[in-house]
């Protein structure tokens, strides 16, 4: 099963938007199998975004990022990755259509309230940054068939 690491950002949470953003995620249907609310250090911040060093908005992006605190998420289904990334809508909330996460609720680039990996290669290693194997739980739930074909 495809697992994708959400981060609802600082500005998420100070504006009161978590409830919100995991709402929408459940109600898609995928599963969540790992949560906590933290601080991101410099270190953890700058391995996160380690592809967008040395670009203009990089420092800029882990001043915020590490400015308060998040809530890291684990989801997973088939394809997530995909799926979360088509309910958070495109990455500058200018352009991100209505009825996503983005679309609706954010307005500027630098404060999109939401985090999704961008493949699977990149949700693994995510993972590993933000949890711990011990963090993430395996649990069935009954009404699965019917949101999924089994
Ligand atoms: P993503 O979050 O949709 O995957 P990325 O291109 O990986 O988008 O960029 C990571 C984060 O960096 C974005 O979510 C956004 O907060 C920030 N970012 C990206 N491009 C810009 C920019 O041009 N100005 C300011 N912030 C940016």
């Amino acid at each position: 099963m495809e697992r994708t690491l959400v981060l609802v950002k600082p500005d998420g949470v100070q504006r009161g938007m978590v409830g919100e953003i995991i709402s929408r995620l459940e109600r898609r249907g995928i599963k969540l199998v790992a949560l906590k609310m933290m601080l991101v250090d410099q270190a953890l911040a700058h391995r996160h975004y380690g592809e967008h060093e040395g670009k203009p908005f990089f420092q800029g992006l882990v001043d915020f990022i590490t400015s308060s605190p998040l809530v890291a998420m684990i989801w997973e289904a088939d394809d997530v990755v995909e799926i979360v990334r088509g309910t958070m809508g495109q990455t500058n909330p200018k352009n991100a259509a209505p009825g996503t996460i983005r679309g609706d609720l954010g307005v500027n680039i630098g404060r999109n309230l939401v985090h999704g990996s961008d493949s699977p290669e990149s949700a693994q290693r995510e993972v590993a940054l933000f949890f711990k194997e011990g963090e993430i739980l395996d649990y069935n739930r009954n009404n699965d068939p019917w949101i999924t074909e089994p």
